[in-house]
């Protein structure tokens, strides 16, 4: 078999690439046309690519290298777990250690009455299985007829059909027949785009009372659930208004219907405590885990589940499971990842040290002439794009022309911040320190001041 190995020239990876590799979210065609950045080693916060490039990763990957990369305790416990037992199913009345000791520590970090995981290798799976679990938990409770789920649009709950379609993204249920039937959407509380005269508390309030309205609408006899990120993410970082969750658990707690925090993101640090959950002052019956859970070393995910969702779905068999569900090795890692996390205070790290640098630092880039708000909350943080700083006005351009150039030129200095529209994120390593957040912002500012100047030459500052 061939070799594919670091040492052959770039231009021949990407060739391999282009001729074999399906990205993605991603024009293959286009790219094949550009060429592929190819990463070969991280460390830290730095990512190195196979021209020698050194990186700062701004994104932590895809939202989930938490403790940063290169830990070999991560290695040597996915080595020594692979010897030991590398693979057995917890289907037919079997279990083993690993799957055992990390839900029973998930079950210690999680808020409330979480006591209990079903596990996945993804955000995605986990989402698949919050559908079929919670129509299953409203069956069981006599109350079949419940089971259309509340979401949100420009949410994302993963790439599946079901998660898919619990997302809210128009793009993607463009293609495929989403979503699929028993899934409706209210708006987001975006309040930078869509808040008009508003104040962001009015705002913030309006936007939860229409799952009130939902509710009623369909009948409250028919509605299963309701879920959300508590933080937005891959929408664009969207922090909601203060006066939002308050809104959305009272009327969670005052109708007969489930709350899912979908915290693949939030999750394991990201906010300044173990759960966006507990940030947010949210009181979820299930929560979605991934990505932070093994800090991206391992595929794994989760459904956390309440004391009373558990004990009614154990009742009878859920036909529901999947080959690599707690995966021992995956499993393994999760726990090592878990360790370093506590063993290490990185959320106190966090908490204290790094996020209130970032908010501070970044609020500065709120006075570049591009940019109409710059916001964070813990290690996440957007800045929004805009023409007109009074009116908060899109762009003129199609949607995601401006953030585009804006993100191109962050490559262009080796700095990872990933644009969503017209809208700049990033979720950096929870491990980053205030000096590597100064050369974030810095490298942004100068990506943001070469983007404007491309901007303008094009015409492009215009509002919509
Ligand atoms: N829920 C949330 C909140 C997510 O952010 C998923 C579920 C799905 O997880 P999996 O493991 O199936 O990917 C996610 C994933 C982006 C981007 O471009 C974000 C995600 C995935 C891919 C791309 O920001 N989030």
């Amino acid at each position: 078999m061939r070799q594919i190995s670091n040492h052959l020239p770039t231009a021949e990876l990407q060739a391999l690439d282009a001729a074999h590799h399906m990205h993605p979210f991603t024009a293959n065609g286009a790219l094949a046309d550009k060429g592929v950045r190819v990463i070969t080693r991280a460390s830290g916060v730095h990512l190195t690519d196979s021209e020698g490039n050194e990186i700062l990763d701004a994104m932590a990957g895809l939202w989930c290298v938490n403790i940063g990369y290169g830990r070999e305790e991560l290695a040597e416990v996915a080595a020594r777990q692979m010897r030991e037992l590398p693979y057995y199913n917890t289907f037919f009345q079997t279990t083993h250690v690993p799957a055992i000791a990390l839900a029973a520590r998930i079950a210690e970090l999680a808020p409330g009455d979480l006591n209990h995981v079903f596990f996945a290798s993804s955000g995605s799976e986990a989402n698949d299985t919050n559908i079929r679990m919670v129509r299953r938990y409203w069956e069981l409770m006599g109350k079949p007829e419940k089971t259309v789920f509340i979401s949100r649009k420009n949410a994302y709950h993963g790439s599946s059909m079901g998660s898919a379609s619990l997302g809210g993204m128009a793009a993607m249920h463009a293609q495929g027949g989403l979503p699929i039937p028993g899934i409706v959407h209210i708006d987001q509380p975006n309040w930078y785009a869509e808040g008009g005269e508003m104040s962001p508390e009015e705002f913030g309030r309006a936007r939860a009372r229409q799952l009130e309205d939902k509710i009623a609408e369909l009948g409250e006899d028919r509605v299963a659930a309701f879920i959300a990120e508590p933080v937005q993410g891959a929408g664009g970082v969207i922090i909601p208004p203060e006066s939002y969750w308050p809104e959305i658990q009272r009327i969670c707690d005052a109708h007969e219907i489930l709350l899912i925090a979908d915290e693949v993101i939030c999750g394991f640090g990201r906010t300044g405590n173990w759960f966006g959950s507990q940030t947010l002052n949210i009181r979820p019956d299930i929560m979605t885990i991934a990505k932070g859970l093994s800090s991206g070393y391992a595929p794994i995910g989760g459904s956390v589940v309440s004391d009373a969702v558990a004990e009614v779905i154990g009742r009878g068999e859920f036909t529901h499971g999947y080959t690599y569900s707690g995966h021992p090795v995956a499993a393994a890692v999760a726990l090592e990842n878990l360790r370093i996390l506590e063993d290490e205070k990185i959320i106190e790290h966090v908490r204290d040290v790094a996020a209130p640098h970032l908010a501070k630092v970044w609020a500065g880039l709120a006075d570049h002439p591009l940019v109409g708000e710059a916001r964070s909350l813990g290690l996440l943080a957007s800045i929004a794009l805009t023409p007109d700083k009074a009116t908060r006005a899109r762009f003129a351009s199609d949607p995601g022309t401006i953030g585009t150039i804006c993100r191109d030129r962050c490559f262009a200095n080796n700095l990872v911040m990933r644009h969503v529209g017209d809208r700049m994120v990033i979720a950096p390593p929870l491990i980053i320190t205030p000096e590597q957040i100064d050369e974030v912002v810095r490298r942004a500012r100068r990506a943001l001041d070469e983007a404007q100047e491309r901007i303008e030459a094009e015409g492009l500052m215009r509002a919509a």
